[in-house]
């Protein structure tokens, strides 16, 4: 019985990593006086990486190999560059950054049916906070029982880690829960927590894997633009 809808953040509530994650990290590394700059198709190749601060020591550690950072010290300037990327992305999604469609009515109707509403994503919870603020409501945080984030969990997302959180937090099993994702290490985090999945596809996961979901499809739509299904058995 579906008791509960667990949503992914980053691309499925919000197309939030082009322009607001983004350019947050790369207004982040001219504060500190670098000159790195993370263009949209590479930045599609860096979200492989979950995480923030994990993308950025990734980064580093990757294309960076010549930057004078004694090893030892890495910890603490990925911490105080994602804290100051973090700054600039509450202030870019402030009014920019709007829910994708559908995604209002779904949560808005779960509400009215008594399908409780959770969240489970590798993001900041900060960030998180912002973003279902300017995008819902200054009450939105409210709207969810749990917001599972970041690092409440030690392994970020395709671990299944923060669905189990979730899960937990809402005293349910995993078979009551659906989540709503839009990446393949969203899809292999829910399904490796037993929660089946709806993949709602953007720009950057269209080509990924989804095999074992329970539907892919564009978007989640609106009353008078029917969603396509992409693949899946919708009608079963
Ligand atoms: C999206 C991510 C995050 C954001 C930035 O996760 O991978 O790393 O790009 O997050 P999800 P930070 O789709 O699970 O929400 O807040 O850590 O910078
Ligand atoms: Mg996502």
């Amino acid at each position: 019985e579906l008791r509960a809808l667990i949503f992914d953040v980053d691309g499925t509530l919000a197309e939030t990593e082009r322009d607001a994650h983004r350019p947050a990290f790369n207004r982040a590394f001219r504060e500190v006086g670098l000159d790195w700059e993370w263009s949209v198709e590479f930045y599609g190749e860096l979200l492989e990486i979950g995480g923030g601060k994990e993308r950025i020591r990734h980064y580093v550690q990757q294309y960076q190999s010549d930057f004078p950072i004694p090893n030892q010290d890495l910890d603490q300037f990925v911490v105080d560059v994602h804290e100051i990327k973090n700054k600039y992305f509450g202030q870019l999604v402030v009014d920019l950054i709007p829910l994708r469609p559908g995604v209002l009515r779904l949560m808005q109707e779960a509400k009215r049916e008594g399908v409780r509403l959770a969240i489970a994503t590798t993001s900041d919870p900060h960030n998180v906070e912002a973003l279902l603020k300017s995008a819902i409501a200054p009450d939105g945080p409210s709207w969810f029982e749990v917001i599972a984030a970041g690092d409440m969990v030690a392994v970020k997302k395709p671990e299944p880690d923060i669905y189990q959180y979730a899960v937990q937090a809402l005293k349910l099993n995993p078979e009551d829960c659906l989540a709503i994702e839009d990446s393949n290490q969203g899809l292999l985090a829910a399904q490796a927590a037993g929660v089946k999945t709806v993949i709602t596809i953007n720009n950057y996961t269209r080509n990924q894997d989804f095999t074992g979901a329970e539907l892919v499809i564009d978007s989640l739509g609106e009353p008078d633009e029917p969603f396509t299904v992409l693949s899946g058995d919708a009608g079963e």
